[in-house]
């Protein structure tokens, strides 16, 4: 009797972790997917190499300051398409010195090397 609800419970546990295998999978292609249609002045991406949440930003003009709203303190990696040099700000209202800057035309698939991974709480373009 002992034994049987033990192998039943083995059942149960590797059902599990088949259901979580198929998540992490579906969510990394979501991430993939994501990371090829930032078609906005800006993304930024909640884990490296662009996966995870992604945020979206459209600049209206230079030096207006855009708060980072789903992924406030969480991104990991950017693609910045636009023509702007994007600032990075550890803070809410782009005050204090800018942590981080993003070259017109470029991306970074892990911000950690520049000491700003889960740190950008605003960003702010900037002529270049
Ligand atoms: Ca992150
Ligand atoms: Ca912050």
């Amino acid at each position: 009797m002992k034994r049987q609800t033990m192998r039943r419970a083995g059942v149960v546990a590797l059902a599990l972790t088949s259901l979580i295998g198929l998540g992490s999978a579906a969510q990394a292609d979501a991430g993939r997917r994501l990371a090829s249609s930032c078609a906005s002045d800006f993304c930024l991406y909640e884990h490296d190499d662009y996966n995870g949440a992604e945020e979206e930003f459209v600049f209206g003009s230079y030096n207006v300051c855009v708060r980072s709203l789903s992924l406030n303190n969480k991104a990991s990696s950017m693609r910045n398409p636009s023509g702007a040099r994007v600032q990075f700000y550890d803070s809410a209202n782009c005050s204090g010195a800018s942590g981080y800057a993003a070259r017109p035309r470029s991306s970074d698939s892990d911000l950690t090397n520049n000491g700003f991974d889960n740190k950008t709480s605003s960003v702010k373009p900037v002529r270049p």
